[in-house]
């Protein structure tokens, strides 16, 4: 058979499976499954367990490595919502988008597309969109022995992408990337031109879940996605796409684990893989491995032949440490892998990685690091911003750091997805601690596909953020159903799995089930962790019954489950600028007193050394669906949308910078408390 004819069959048939995958049958089939009955019990063992993600090392450049950005502004074209799959079988990524009958929109990559133009439609599109550029690859590129990749940030949800009219790669789960090496696509020296299809789409099985349905509407009938997550289903090209090279030969993973030892010894453990050959081809290879610190100064290097993996150690090691807790917090080295042949003096391939070096532990009353008992203080964030809905900026993000350190915070939960690597590059330098979640929210009817789905978020999440300093656990989902008897079999099922792959960080998890012994999930964590929102959604206006109950239920979770307790998300929705004396819900003054009343109840929790944190719901405005109980948006920031302080920010920043200096004698902001009189 001739390869053209080949192509052609892999082609069609990638395209069959995936309009089977998700075709329009697929709108029934959702449907289908909101009637699904919630069966009791499934037996997960026969469940296939996700295949190990390989390489997606953050495309940096180096003497033998090329990174090319691929964002800027692209052209965008809606497909209409009653046929999503339209493009697929008229070949739209055969042509330019232009040809085709639909409008194009400009549109900026990374952003979400929905609140860049003022179209609604578009802002609720459910469906599929289509995103194309245009971009040039320089000849000296084909050069043999150099590989091209193509590399992703995030899609949300489902993405498939056409490189010159070929399918060159198709993942599905927004806020994790995806690449491929796309070089038998690429016109060298020439000008090439990428399509990627974008569905939004949620249902039963997807992290997290959602339902499209199809509704009566005025011009005929409607698909409404809904879901019971309380963020907005931002879609589009969320982070930025990069082409690089790599050597034909090349560094293509590395895995890291940390420890600090005694008398200031510091020791990496690392593992590596090599792109091409086995390593029979490559014996006359070998990797220099080096330690540089902040001064480019080299502290300890290795010559490996083994290619495989080995362990340096550093003497008068300057550890890892969290924002306020040492006058030195966020200590990167950088660690640089060359891989060698003898007889050349230039290296094939060099690779750096920032490294942090520190050690974690836990027991069933504290979490450690570096062998110093860790008090989280902190908040649940969200990706979202104005008009850049879910979009990478780095500006807000800068900002987002800024204002973590200036209201004294050392920890945050990526609430309810992993964010962006660039952020996770911060938290490391920044000294900010991650609990890093999976983008399962409010999971319910578990079954064994779901699980699949489920594990191979973690999977992906875990392989890309294991060799970051700064993540100190992994959240393996937010309120699920686990009052649920069904939800037992499942969780353990997925913490087991998570477990055999937790890189060293313990599993926590974000429950709000009420009381604790009716939770089927928090059994199989190392953290137990709860949201409460005590005087908000229970007993509102009731500010006066905050600490007791707090204190109640914090010591019920570790009576039950004899694990070190966190308290994920407390707080209050509110207005800014509107003011209340008294205290009414809604208002700054009533966001301050719950506040203040939550701090009692924390200290008291505090004097039992297993309360380990304390995490504000939430640290800005967000953007939610559209629903009578939100006011453009959720509220419950302790920030504006525009990242502006509320009220309640100044106490926060008070008592979170207090904590620091009781704890690690940290020493105080000059402006943390305004003067007011002479007390003497
Ligand atoms: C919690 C959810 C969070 C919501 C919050 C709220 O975990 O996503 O935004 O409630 O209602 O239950 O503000």
């Amino acid at each position: 058979m001739c390869n053209l004819k080949r192509l052609w069959i892999v082609l069609v048939s990638a395209t069959l499976l995936y309009a089977n995958a998700i075709g329009i049958e697929e709108y029934e089939e959702v449907q289908q499954d909101k009637q699904m009955p919630a069966r009791r019990s499934y037996n997960y063992s026969n469940v296939v367990l996700p295949r190990s993600t390989v390489g997606l090392l953050y495309p940096r450049e180096s003497e033998t490595r090329e990174v090319r950005s691929l964002d800027g502004v692209w052209q965008l074209i809606k497909s209409n919502a009653s046929d999503p799959l339209q493009g697929i079988r008229e070949e739209w990524y055969k042509q330019t988008l232009r040809s085709t009958e639909h409008e194009i929109i400009l549109m900026p990559v990374p952003a979400s597309y929905n609140d860049v133009t003022v179209d609604q439609q578009l802002r609720d599109h459910v469906g599929t969109v289509w995103y194309e550029r245009n971009f040039f690859v320089p000849s000296y590129w084909s050069k043999d022995r150099v590989r091209t990749w193509l590399r992703f940030g995030s899609v949300h949800y489902q993405a498939v992408v056409w490189i010159n009219g070929q399918l060159a790669m198709r993942h599905t789960i927004g806020h994790l990337p995806f690449e491929e090496e796309v070089g038998r696509f690429i016109n060298y020296g020439n000008e090439n031109r990428i399509t990627v299809m974008v569905d939004n789409r949620l249902g039963n099985r997807s992290i997290p879940q959602g339902q499209v349905t199809k509704q009566p509407a005025d011009n005929g009938v409607a698909y409404v996605q809904s879901y019971t997550f309380d963020f907005f289903n931002y879609a589009g090209i969320h982070r930025s796409v990069h082409l690089y090279t790599t050597p034909e030969t090349y560094i293509k993973d590395v895995e890291l684990k940390t420890q600090i030892g005694n008398q200031e010894l510091g020791r990496i453990d690392y593992r590596l893989m090599i792109g091409n050959g086995s390593v029979s081809t490559i014996k006359t290879y070998y990797m220099l491995v080096q330690l540089r610190d902040r001064n480019n100064v080299v502290v300890a290097h290795q010559i490996n032949h083994n290619l495989q993996n080995g362990t340096l150690l550093v003497p008068k090691v300057k550890p890892w440490w969290p924002f306020l807790m040492h006058p030195l917090p966020g200590y990167m080295y950088t660690l640089e892998f060359q891989l060698k042949v003898d007889s050349e003096v230039a290296p094939l391939d060099v690779y750096r990685l920032p490294v942090g070096i520190r050690s974690l532990s836990w027991s069933n009353d504290s979490l450690t690091l570096n062998g110093k008992p860790l008090y989280l203080r902190g908040f649940g964030k969200h990706e979202d911003s104005d008009i850049r809905g879910k979009g990478l900026d780095n500006a807000v993000l800068m900002r987002d750091f800024n204002l973590l350190k200036w209201v004294g915070a050392n920890a945050y939960r990526t609430s309810h997805y992993p964010y962006s690597e660039e952020s996770m590059q911060f938290a490391d330098e920044h000294g900010i601690m991650i609990i890093d979640e999976c983008p399962s929210v409010n999971t319910d009817l578990f079954e064994p596909q779901l699980l699949e789905n489920h594990m191979s978020a973690l999977e992906q999440l875990i392989h890309r953020d294991r060799n970051h300093a700064s993540v100190i656990a992994w959240s393996i989902a937010n309120e699920p159903r686990t009052k649920k008897k069904s939800a037992e079999a499942y969780f353990g099922a997925l913490a087991n799995y998570t477990r055999s792959i937790a890189q060293g960080r313990p599993l926590t998890a974000a429950s709000n089930v009420d009381p604790p012994t009716a939770c089927m999930m928090s059994q199989f964590l190392d953290i137990t962790g709860f949201n409460r929102y005590n005087a908000w959604y229970h007993n509102p206006g009731r500010t006066d019954m905050i600490v007791h109950s707090m204190y109640d239920e914090a010591r019920k979770w570790h009576e039950h489950y004899k694990k070190p307790v966190i308290v994920f998300e407390y707080g209050a929705d509110t207005m800014e600028g509107y003011h209340s004396l008294p205290a009414y819900i809604w208002s700054e003054d009533y966001q301050t007193e719950l506040f203040s009343k939550h701090f009692q109840a924390f200290d008291k929790l505090r004097q039992l050394k297993w309360f380990i944190g304390e995490f504000v719901w939430n640290f800005a405005d967000f953007k939610t669906e559209q629903t009578y109980t939100r006011v453009g948006g959720n509220k419950k920031g302790v920030f504006t949308r525009n990242r502006q302080p509320k009220d309640a920010a100044h106490l926060l920043r008070q008592r979170y910078h207090a904590i620091a200096f009781k704890l690690d004698n940290a020493s105080l902001p000059a402006d943390l408390f305004k003067y007011i009189i002479d007390w003497n």
